[in-house]
């Protein structure tokens, strides 16, 4: 079997983990790391047992062996880093949010639809076994006609004056911070357990610290904690901290949610919940094997993620018996099974998140911020 030669782009958080669950992939070979400049290119390379390592992207493009690229770095990247790979031929997964706006993901549909290019936006957080169950419920009509949907995706990291990203700044983040970074995965997440489309939104933004201290040296996601008073610089904010979002999805379904980087005690808390005509449902990241059902004539359930009670095709996302957890790393894996199986056969089915979902997201991050400015609904 011929190995898919991959290569990591962007060498932070996202680029760990990618490294480490796209060679999992019994198909793929990662080949080439990419990073900000040489230093941290090769650092990161020696420390996972890379041979080729650059400070500069385009000499992966111009590799012709490599046949695929994850693009990893902050969001203004994306769309040059994403179109250039294209232009020279590669398949490509890229971090989400797609882009800074609808129109650069536009632009990435197109060209990767009319050449034809196997093409992924990483929302990975659709692959746990237990979120596929759910959506397996809610097709088979277990929770009945959907009513509501609810939930939130809330952390604290960025709680003090004191922490810093690059995603609190316009141009590397793009205009919408905490709706941007979180609030893509919320919104990506609950159509693709209920099917239902968000047809308008209601959204208001609000910035806490319209004044953050910046470390003047880099720092990487969820490590600026440990930094001391003089080694910062005061910035001006315009990203939001928290939002909150009334959703309609369709005729009848109703919900909201709320999306913050500023909830002290909350870690990385993704729920979700939905409440059909028969019964609910209610699920957390932080417990992913976990799925609590809620019914109106019968005692309440939680229920514990085994291949062998997952419902149909959510079996298919669980690679370990019942009581051996599968959590974040995993559910990046089940994305990347999917799409390397669909790099190596085009004929393979396309079952996983595209470029085209990725520019419906920039659509909806577009409503919010319409619906912030103008203070009321927009449809979508
Ligand atoms: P990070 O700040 O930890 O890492 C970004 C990396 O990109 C840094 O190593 C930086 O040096 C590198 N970089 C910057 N310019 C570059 C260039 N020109 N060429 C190569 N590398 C360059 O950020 P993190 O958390 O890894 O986020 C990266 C992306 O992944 C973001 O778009 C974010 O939204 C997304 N993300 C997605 C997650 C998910 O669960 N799907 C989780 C965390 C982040
Ligand atoms: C930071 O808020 C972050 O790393 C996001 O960028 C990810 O998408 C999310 O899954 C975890 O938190």
């Amino acid at each position: 079997m011929r190995k898919i030669r991959t290569a990591i782009i962007g060498t932070g958080f996202m680029g760990k983990v990618h490294s480490e669950n796209v060679r999992r992939v019994g198909n793929v070979e990662l080949a080439a790391i990419a990073g900000a400049n040489a230093e941290d290119a090769r650092a990161f390379a020696n420390s996972i047992g890379v041979e080729h390592s650059t400070g500069d992207y385009r000499t992966i493009l111009d590799d012709k062996t490599i046949d695929a690229v994850h693009v990893l770095t902050p969001n203004a990247l994306h769309f040059p880093i994403s179109m250039a790979a294209m232009q020279a031929g590669k398949a490509v997964i890229c971090e989400k949010p797609l882009t800074l706006d609808a129109n650069e993901a536009r632009q990435m549909v197109e060209y990767a639809e009319a050449h034809n290019i196997p093409n992924c936006v990483q929302h990975n957080l659709r692959y746990y076994p237990v979120v596929q169950h759910i959506r397996q419920m809610i097709a088979a009509g277990d929770l009945g006609d959907v009513l509501i949907v609810q939930g939130t995706y809330s952390q604290d990291w960025l709680l003090y004056d004191t922490d810093y990203n690059w995603r609190v700044e316009r141009a590397s983040n793009g205009a919408l911070r905490a709706v941007g970074d979180i609030g893509s995965h919320w919104m990506d997440m609950i159509q693709h357990v209920t099917g239902l489309k968000i047809t308008a939104l209601c959204a208001e933004l609000a910035t806490f610290h319209k004044e953050r201290k910046k470390p003047k040296f880099s720092v990487e996601t969820f490590t600026g904690k440990t930094l001391n008073p003089d080694d910062y610089d005061r910035i001006a904010i315009d990203t939001e901290d928290f939002a909150s979002v009334l959703l309609r999805l369709g005729d009848r379904a109703r919900g909201c949610y709320t999306v913050s980087q500023m909830s002290a005690g909350n870690k990385n808390r993704f729920e979700i919940e939905v409440y059909g005509t028969k019964s609910g449902v209610r699920w957390n990241q932080e417990r992913p094997d976990e799925l609590w059902i809620g019914n109106r004539n019968s005692p309440n359930q939680i229920i514990v993620k085994d291949p062998s009670l997952l419902k149909g095709p959510a079996a298919g996302f669980a690679d370990l018996p019942g009581g051996h957890s599968e959590g974040y790393d995993d559910a990046h894996k089940q994305v990347f099974k999917r799409f390397y199986a669909k790099v190596a056969d085009p004929s393979a089915p396309v079952d996983y998140p595209t470029f085209a979902e990725g520019l419906w997201g920039m659509h909806l991050l577009g409503k919010v911020i319409e619906s912030n400015a103008k203070r009321g609904w927009v449809d979508c």
